[in-house]
């Protein structure tokens, strides 16, 4: 399995998801800026034309892209590590749960905070969204 991530980008869901299920994964740098695959200097944007991460490439080949629905084929995939549920309503609560991060916190909240290509002169950032940046990227050099 080969999981496109990007520092610091919402990737990193995926990426918890997979450690803590024990896959064996190639983990696959992405930069967001110019798409570029780190390893090989290949063109991510021929794996995902969108160019955004996290994309995931199954063992047989298929490509998924959506962090919701690649969380939950995780789950799905390796049962054994009870990050998911299988049916009825606790079913329905994890989508509606990843549903809401999805849409309603990741652009709005997640973006500003980590995205290293928005800039803390843009006016969307509030000043304890600016400071909570700083914090992040001095503590994700350490
Ligand atoms: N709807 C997608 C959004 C994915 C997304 O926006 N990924 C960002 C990183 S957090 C990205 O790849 N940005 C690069 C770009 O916008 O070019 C999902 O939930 O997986």
């Amino acid at each position: 399995m080969d999981l496109y991530f990007s520092p610091l980008a919402c990737s990193m869901a995926t990426r918890i998801a997979l450690y803590e299920a024990g896959a064996e994964t190639n983990y696959l740098e992405v930069d967001p800026r110019t798409k570029v695959v780190q390893s090989d200097g290949s063109d991510f944007r021929q794996v995902n034309p969108l160019g955004l991460v996290p994309t995931l490439r199954t063992d047989d080949g298929q490509v998924l892209t959506e962090n919701a629905a690649i969380l939950q084929y995780v789950a799905d995939r390796f049962p054994e590590a009870g990050l998911g549920t299988s049916s009825g309503m606790n079913r329905s609560r994890l989508h509606q749960w990843l549903c809401f991060i999805g849409t309603e916190l990741h652009k709005g909240l997640f973006v500003p905070l980590l995205d290293k290509m928005v800039s803390d002169e843009d006016e969307s950032v509030s000043e304890s969204a600016k400071w909570a940046r700083t914090r992040l990227q001095n503590d994700s050099q350490k």
